[in-house]
């Protein structure tokens, strides 16, 4: 403002001559002026008048056009030392001159200082920046998230660092949206584990309560033997009918079940209540009962499972009755001395042993290598595969020749029509299962049916 002040001052006293008077005058305006160090009129790309005395330069080297209205520049000041002095150049063409004002750097540093800018204030010009201390320095090097105000009149900015509180834009540059992001999922995924697990927990507790009071009850799917069309035995599938929940999968809470140590609970609750069932007179009157169950390989692996598979066969107390003990695929057995010992322990008492889910696991060929296995149970993914398109059906195929060339009976599960019925018939599959025959019916149902 001084600046433009002195540049008017100058226009309004129209200078015609470089006389002592005109030196005196700019003289005098710098002076007076605290923040204008020297006053230079050019022409002609040379020094016309000056306001120091003899017309000198002093600290600008060279006067050049105004390209730029204003200019940082850094001069040596013309002593030992050879300090570096910052000054900001105004240049105004008046007529053929241009008016050259050089502006303190203490002038600009104590303004950039006062309080009423924030932090790290500079003054920007081209491409240098002047701040409160120090040299100059190129413009790059100020912060990015740095606040900058540009002049509407002049080209000049200020720039400053933003208050140390929140402020988004700093944040933005500093990766600070990203830190934002990161906790609001973060946030989002503490609330999804909290009402997961919360669920989790619920559904494991109210589990653990149903298994109690008996809420799981064994359902039984028929197992038909097509040679003479009569129900060959079942399998026991748990149901949970839960009250708030209705009716829940035993895909769900098996695994539950399985994850949390529940599983031997489940299944030694389903014996019991299997052995009351079977307990019927109408099934006392029958020769050869096949009872398949579902035995985890936890259950396998504990310490109680001989002692709990004899409890459930001498609770039934039924020599046609045939326990089949159904090993799923879904959990690793490994198999070793002690389980064979169980095993062998088993037999002794007449249970036999299913493979399920045949050729979905990845241990069902070992397991027939360790192990004396008594039935094949060919799960439904194959068995649905047999349709007119014959190609699919080479892992069947497969599947039912080794278990043929191993004399191990096969039952194929999820049979839905007849066409697998005839084909299954063909390759002398006979014990089949599946809602072509039945579904998993209550006791009181599978009861009608055994006649
Ligand atoms: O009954 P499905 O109808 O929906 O059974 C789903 C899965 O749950 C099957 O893989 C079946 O083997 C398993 N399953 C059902 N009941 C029991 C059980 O009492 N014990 C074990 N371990 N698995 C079971
Ligand atoms: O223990 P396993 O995994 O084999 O359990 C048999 C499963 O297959 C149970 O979930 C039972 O409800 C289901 N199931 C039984 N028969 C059929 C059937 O014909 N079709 C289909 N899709 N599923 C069946
Ligand atoms: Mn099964």
């Amino acid at each position: 403002m001084e600046a433009r002040d002195a540049v008017n001052t100058i226009k309004d006293e129209r200078i015609i001559n470089c006389d002592t008077k005109g030196q005196y005058f700019l003289g005098k305006l710098t002076a007076i002026n605290p923040y204008l160090r020297t006053i230079i009129i050019g022409k002609n790309n040379d020094v016309w008048c000056s306001s120091l005395a003899g017309n000198s330069l002093a600290i600008i080297g060279k006067i050049t056009p105004p390209q730029h209205p204003l200019d940082l520049v850094e001069v040596t000041a013309n002593d030992k030392k050879k300090t570096k002095q910052p000054i900001l150049i105004y240049r105004v063409a008046l007529d053929d001159k241009v008016i050259f004002i050089t502006i303190s750097d203490a002038y600009l540093r104590s303004i950039l200082d006062s309080s009423e800018i924030e932090m790290n204030a500079s003054i920007i010009v081209n491409d240098l920046s002047l701040q409160s201390r120090g040299p100059l320095s190129h413009y790059k090097e100020i912060p990015t998230w740095y606040n900058k105000i540009n002049s509407i009149k002049h080209p000049f900015i200020i720039s400053y660092q933003p208050s140390k509180f929140i402020n988004f834009s700093r944040m933005f540059h500093q990766g600070g949206v990203m830190i934002l992001l990161m906790i609001i999922t973060f946030l989002g995924v503490m609330y999804l584990v909290k009402y997961v697990l919360t669920k989790f927990y619920s559904l494991t507790e109210s589990l653990r309560k149903a298994i109690v009071r008996g809420e799981i009850v064994p359902y039984y799917q028929p197992i038909i033997n097509c040679q003479n069309g009569k129900i060959y035995g079942v399998e026991v599938l748990a149901r949970w009918e839960h009250k708030t929940h209705g009716p829940i999968s035993p895909d769900t809470f098996i695994n539950l079940a399985e994850k949390n140590g529940l599983i031997i609970k489940l299944t030694n609750s389903l014996m019991k209540q299997v052995s009351l069932d079977i307990n019927n007179d109408k099934f006392k009157k029958r020769a050869d009962f096949h009872v398949g169950i579902n035995i985890s390989a936890q259950h396998f692996k504990s310490e109680n499972f001989v002692h709990d598979c004899k409890i459930f066969k001498s609770s039934i107390n039924d020599e046609n009755i045939t326990i089949v003990l159904e090993i799923t695929e879904r959990e690793e057995l490994i198999i070793n001395n002690i389980l064979k010992n169980k095993l062998t322990t088993l037999y002794n008492e007449g249970f036999l042993l299913a493979l399920d889910d045949f050729g979905t696991g990845y241990s069902g060929l070992s397991y027939l290598n360790d192990i004396q296995v008594d039935y094949l149970k060919i799960d439904k993914s194959f068995v649905s595969k047999i349709s007119n398109d014959s190609n699919s059906l080479v892992l069947l195929n497969s599947v039912i020749d080794l278990a043929q060339r191993l004399s191990i009976k096969v039952i194929a599960e999820g049979v839905e029509n007849e066409l697998q019925v005839s084909y299954l018939r063909k390759r002398d599959i006979m014990l089949m299962q599946g809602y072509y025959f039945s579904k998993p019916v209550p006791a009181s149902k599978l009861l009608d049916m055994i006649t």
